[in-house]
């Protein structure tokens, strides 16, 4: 079997890089080890940045985000038991849409099999040989049979605990936090329109949402929380304390969903060896409270296939040459910025009053100033694609 890229993974990266390249008449095949059900249900992230609903709508795959999708135009801080709105539209004439990471794979996938493309799911042991020139993924099929599948390219589109990042020695830069988020999904209607962050003395709160019908919770904890320990009413009381503000009610209703993440920040450098290019989880990882994993997975993405494009056509390597370093300039930007949100709004475990008082002392400056309410609402709605930092 032969293909021009082969794709290792069926998130936003790998199903988004397949279809860019077939609107450039490349062909790929995608290869993922989880079901199609599984991936189309896994609950992540939930914010989409300017630019990227500008490139789905530029490629065709924004009729249901159109239909469905929740524009914000700001989002709130809390902190002190006040809620101050920092307004995307007034700062920087662009905001975000509230659009779940499992509905855009959804309406990836469609648009995959509609136009023929080539997606295999639960795929096993896969593996990566000739990687300086003449890449092989070798891999089991559902059916037990063993597979080799000749490539120009590897695209590693294959997340964090994939294989490919360990097809070479990138040099790390990581960092754990000492916490972690108990997320929950709710059917309950939301309250509020838009995203509220909220610094407590007890730790951080977010509030968001999925639909006019679902809420998407979540609360600061220790990273060797148990969710055994968190029964609903534990959590609904502990969202109720966090999160209040004057004039705000939280709607309580049935858990649909309940887990805990960690937080971490990864960059491996470069995100190139040889013919094997890795885009979004498999090469960095944000924590979640820049909103920004997904969307660094689409920027990358829309770099390769613009590089890939060129060199199919005969352009040369120097798009693809460049490919790493365009990527991590983004990449560190999104990394600086979660970083930023994540200090300020979550309490050290050992509740050093120093770093409170810096942390309070930010967020009073965050919403008084309107240069550092700009420059939140620049990041946080994201940077244009290709442009500066
Ligand atoms: P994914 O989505 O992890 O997809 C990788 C796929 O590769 C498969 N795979 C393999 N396939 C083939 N061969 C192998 N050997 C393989 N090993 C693994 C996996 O099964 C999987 O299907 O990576 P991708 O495409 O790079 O996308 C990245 C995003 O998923 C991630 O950055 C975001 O979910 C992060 N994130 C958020 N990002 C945002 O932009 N906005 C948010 O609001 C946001 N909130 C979040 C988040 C992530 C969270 N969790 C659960 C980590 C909130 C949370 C709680
Ligand atoms: C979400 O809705 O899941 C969400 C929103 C904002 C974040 C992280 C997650 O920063």
């Amino acid at each position: 079997m032969r293909t021009q890229v082969g794709i290792l993974g069926a998130g936003p990266a790998g199903l988004l890089l397949s279809h860019l390249l077939a609107r450039a008449g490349i062909d790929s095949v995608v290869l993922e080890v989880r079901s199609r059900e599984y991936v189309q249900h896994r609950v992540r992230a939930g914010v989409l940045e300017h630019p990227t609903v500008e490139l789905l709508r530029e490629v065709g795959l924004a009729d249901r985000l159109d239909r469905e999708g929740m524009p914000h135009e700001g989002v709130s801080l809390r902190f002190e038991g006040v809620d101050h709105r920092i307004d995307f539209i007034d700062l920087v004439g662009r905001g975000i849409t509230v659009y779940g990471q499992q509905e855009v794979v959804k309406d990836l996938i469609a648009a995959r099999l509609a136009a023929g493309g080539d997606l295999r799911f639960e795929v096993s042991d896969v593996a990566l040989s000739g990687l300086a020139d003449a890449p092989v993924i070798s891999y089991t099929g559902p059916d037990g049979a063993r597979h080799e599948l000749r490539c120009d390219v590897v695209a590693g589109c294959d997340g964090f605990h994939g294989i490919s990042r360990a097809a070479y020695r990138p040099e790390v830069f990581d960092r754990e936090y000492p916490y972690a988020w108990l997320g929950i999904l709710a059917k309950a209607a939301p309250t509020r329109h838009e995203l509220a962050y909220a610094s407590h003395d007890n730790g951080f709160a977010l509030y968001s949402m999925r639909s006019p019908e679902i809420t998407r919770l979540y609360l600061q904890v220790p990273p060797d929380t148990d969710v055994a320990d968190w029964p609903d009413s534990r959590i609904w009381d502990e969202l109720g304390t966090r999160l209040a503000a004057d004039g705000f009610t939280l709607n309580e209703g049935p858990v649909l969903e309940k887990g805990v993440t960690g937080m971490r920040s990864f960059v491996a450098e470069p995100m190139r060896h040889g013919r094997l290019f890795l885009a979004g989880d498999a090469a960095h990882i944000v924590p979640p409270t820049g909103a920004k994993g997904m969307n660094l997975a689409i920027a990358d993405v829309r770099v390769l296939a613009e590089a890939l494009t060129a060199w199919f056509a005969g352009g040369g390597e120097t798009g693809l040459d460049a490919y790493s370093d365009t990527c991590l300039r983004r990449v560190w930007r999104a990394e600086h910025f979660s970083w930023w949100m994540t200090s300020m709004l979550h309490n050290s475990p050992d509740g050093d009053p120093f770093t409170r008082r810096l942390q309070l002392s930010q967020l009073r400056y965050t919403v008084a100033s309107r240069a550092a309410a700009t420059s939140l609402a620049e990041n946080y709605t994201g940077l244009p694609h290709g442009g500066g930092c």
